[in-house]
């Protein structure tokens, strides 16, 4: 590593903790879901900020399910589920796993430097074009989200207990907005400001099928996830306790060019 390098690509790896998925939660028989799981929802879009979209219900209980399935194959090793450390040695609280780009904090890859070094697994075109059909809902017909062609997923699985700290997406050079899908159980979802973490917030609860993206002015927002309602998944959904989110960004990244860095601590 010559002396022009970057200082942090000079640092030592911080070790994620590879993690194995639980089995999905089993439903006592006879016990009914929470009313939040049951009772049927409306597709319905609200701009929560400029550029910040809420679509609730956009998808579907078989495309949910489908979507879990996929999860319990990439959560597989090699380059499968972990907690992240943060460079400070603290392990995340969420598990996460990473597809076309692998993501540590701060820093994208190719291949999963922080546990085993297998490559990541390919983003799938499928889930590729979810997110095009995803940031086409939110802002509407146009060539731009008709062109959106998100080639990183960050799936994060949240335990019961699991927070993730307000952060920026800030590592991807491109603008384009990032598209978030939330599944099993509900979340406040926070979000700060683009130059602050600090309140006034906008909490928005995000259920099981709902969609966020963020884009234009507020591609840069701090956000987080700040709790999680126990027990209220849909039945059948295929996860363990806790929610999973699978998150779609356009990177902007190509192989070979340095690393862009941006520390906005998610713990
Ligand atoms: O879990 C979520 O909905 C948000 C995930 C997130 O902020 C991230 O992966 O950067």
């Amino acid at each position: 590593m010559g002396s022009t390098s970057r200082p942090w690509t000079a640092r030592k790896p911080q070790a994620g903790i590879p993690t194995t998925l639980p089995p999905a939660r089993a439903r006592a028989s006879g016990q009914l879901g929470l009313a939040i799981a049951a009772a049927p929802r409306r597709t319905e879009r609200r701009v929560l900020l400029p550029g910040v979209v809420l679509v609730t219900a956009w998808l579907d209980d078989e495309a949910q399910r489908a979507l879990v399935a996929e999860f319990r194959r990439w959560a597989l090793p090699p380059a499968g589920l972990r907690h992240p450390r943060m460079p400070t040695g603290h392990a995340m609280s969420v598990q996460s796993v990473c597809l076309g780009w692998h993501w540590r904090p701060y820093l994208y890859s190719r291949t999963a430097d922080d546990t085993d070094g297998a490559p990541v697994k390919p983003m799938p075109d499928d889930l590729a074009s979810l997110g095009r059909a995803a940031v086409v809902a939110a802002y509407g017909e146009s060539d731009t989200a008709r062109a959106y062609a998100p080639d990183a997923a960050i799936v994060n699985l949240y335990a019961p207990e699991a927070r993730l700290g307000l952060h920026q997406d800030g590592e991807e050079p491109s603008e384009a907005p990032v598209v978030t899908l939330s599944l099993g159980d509900a979340c406040v979802f926070r979000m700060a400001g683009v130059d602050r973490r600090s309140g006034p917030f906008v909490d928005v609860e995000m259920r099981s099928g709902d969609l966020l993206v963020f884009g234009g002015p507020n591609r840069r927002i701090f956000h987080g996830v700040t709790k999680l309602f126990p027990d209220t998944a849909p039945d059948g959904l295929g996860l363990p306790p806790g929610r999973l989110s699978i998150t779609l960004r356009e990177t902007g990244l190509t192989d070979g060019a340095d690393p862009v860095r941006a520390e906005s601590s998610p713990e």
